[in-house]
C-alpha cells in the first residue's frame, strides 16, 4: 500500500485500488461497487444541495419545464441509486427501505457476485429544515445459486456484509466506509468533484462525550430503559453525565458520536415494541462500521451483527457506540423483558 502523507492526494478511487491489492484474490467487482455508490452520493449530493432553490422540497404533483414530475427527494435519491447501479455487472439484486420488495437487476444486464440494501435518504423529513440528511449502505455476497438475488441473499446475518457505509450531505459531503479493513472517510471537494481521503482508520473515542436519544419517548420506555438513560446522564451510578446531542437524523447523530465518543440510542417503547430504525439498511451497515472502529451494537439483548433477519423491513431497537456505553446497555437491559427483546 502506498504510504499516504499529510500532503499527498488520496482520492476515493486511488484508495478503493489500493485496497483492493491487498487481496490478491479480488476481482475488482467490489471496488466497482463503492466506486459506483461514489457517483451516486455525488449526484444525491449535488440535488441535496440546491434543495431550496430547485423547488425539488416536500411533495409536489408539478411539471418542471422539461415535463417532467418533480420527485421527492427521498424518492430521487432512490432512483439515482438505482439506476448507477443496476448496469455494472456487479449487483445480483438490490433492496431500498423506499421499496416494498426486491429490486431485480433488469434482464439486459449482467447479474453478479453482490446484494446491495440501503436506505436512500435518511432523516429526509430534516431537509426541509436545512439539517444534514444521508444514505446509508450495506453490500453481502450472493449465497443463492441463480443468475438473480432472492429474499435469503440479503436476509443473512450483519457479520456476513462484505462493506458498508453512509454518505453524510451536511456542511460538507463526507463518504465513510468500511470493507472489514477499519473505517475510513472522504470529504467531497466540490471544486474537483471528487472524494478526498480526510480521516484514515477512524477509532471511536474510548470515553463518550454524546448521549443521542429521543427523550420524548421516556414515558412509554421499560422501566430499565429509563434507568439507563439515567445513568448515561449520570442522574444515576457514579459516571461522568455524557452531553445530550439529538438531531434526529440518524446518519448525522451516528457521525458526530464516531467521531466525538458517545452513543445512538433508540430504544423500544410501546408504540414501536421493536423500536423504528430498520435492520437491514440502517443497523447492520452502521453496526459493521462502529465495531470496525473499536465500538459496539446491540439491540438490548443481542449483537446487532449476530440478529437473524427474518424479514426485509424488519426493524430493530438500537444501542450503538463506544464499547463501554454499549457494555453498559447491555448490562442494565439484560432479562429487561419484551420490549427490548421483541426484535
Ligand atoms: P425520517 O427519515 O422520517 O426523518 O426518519 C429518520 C429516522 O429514521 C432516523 O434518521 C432518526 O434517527 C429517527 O428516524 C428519528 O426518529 P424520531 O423522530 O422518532 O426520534
Amino acid at each position: 500500500m502506498v504510504k499516504h502523507t499529510a500532503t499527498s492526494v488520496v482520492t476515493i478511487e486511488r484508495f478503493i485500488i489500493e485496497e483492493e491489492r491487498s487481496h490478491p484474490d479480488a476481482t475488482g467487482e467490489l471496488s466497482g461497487v463503492l466506486y459506483d455508490l461514489a457517483l451516486a452520493a455525488k449526484m444525491i449530493a449535488n440535488r441535496v444541495r440546491s434543495a431550496g432553490l430547485a423547488d425539488v422540497l416536500g411533495a409536489t404533483e408539478h411539471e418542471n419545464v422539461q415535463g417532467e414530475v418533480q420527485q421527492k427527494l427521498d424518492v430521487m435519491a432512490n432512483d439515482i441509486i438505482i439506476k448507477a447501479m443496476d448496469h455494472g455487472g456487479r449487483l445480483c439484486a438490490m433492496a431500498s427501505e423506499e421499496e416494498p420488495g426486491i429490486i431485480q437487476i433488469p434482464e439486459h444486464f449482467k447479474c453478479g457476485k453482490y446484494c446491495l440494501m440501503f436506505d436512500p435518504l435518511d432523516g429526509s423529513s430534516n431537509i426541509d429544515v436545512n439539517v444534514p440528511v444521508g444514505t446509508i449502505f450495506s453490500v453481502v455476497r450472493k449465497v443463492t445459486r441463480g443468475r438473480h438475488g432472492e429474499l435469503e441473499d440479503m436476509l443473512q446475518p450483519g457479520r456476513r456484509q462484505v462493506a458498508a457505509g453512509y454518505v453524510i450531505y451536511g456542511s460538507s459531503t463526507m463518504l465513510v466506509y468500511t470493507t472489514g479493513q477499519g473505517v475510513h472517510g472522504f470529504t467531497l471537494d466540490p471544486s474537483i468533484g471528487e472524494f478526498l481521503l480526510s480521516h484514515p482508520n477512524i477509532r471511536i473515542p474510548d470515553s463518550g462525550r454524546y448521549l443521542s436519544v429521543n427523550d420524548s419517548y421516556e414515558q412509554s420506555w421499560d422501566d430499565s430503559v429509563r434507568r439507563l438513560m439515567r445513568s448515561y446522564k449520570g442522574l444515576e451510578g457514579d459516571r461522568k453525565p455524557l452531553s445530550s446531542r439529538y438531531v434526529g437524523s440518524l446518519v448525522a447523530d451516528f457521525h458526530r458520536n464516531l467521531l466525538g465518543g458517545g452513543i445512538f440510542a433508540y430504544p423500544a417503547n410501546r408504540k414501536s415494541p421493536r423500536g423504528k430504525l430498520r435492520l437491514l439498511y440502517e443497523a447492520n451497515p452502521l453496526a459493521f462500521i462502529v465495531e470496525q472502529a473499536g465500538g459496539a451494537a446491540t439491540d438490548g439483548a443481542t449483537r446487532i451483527l449476530d440478529i437473524p433477519p427474518t424479514e426485509l423491513h424488519q426493524r430493530t431497537p438500537l444501542y450503538i457506540g463506544g464499547k463501554g456505553e454499549v457494555e453498559l446497555a447491555t448490562k442494565m437491559l439484560a432479562g429487561a423483558g419484551e420490549l427490548v427483546e421483541a426484535h
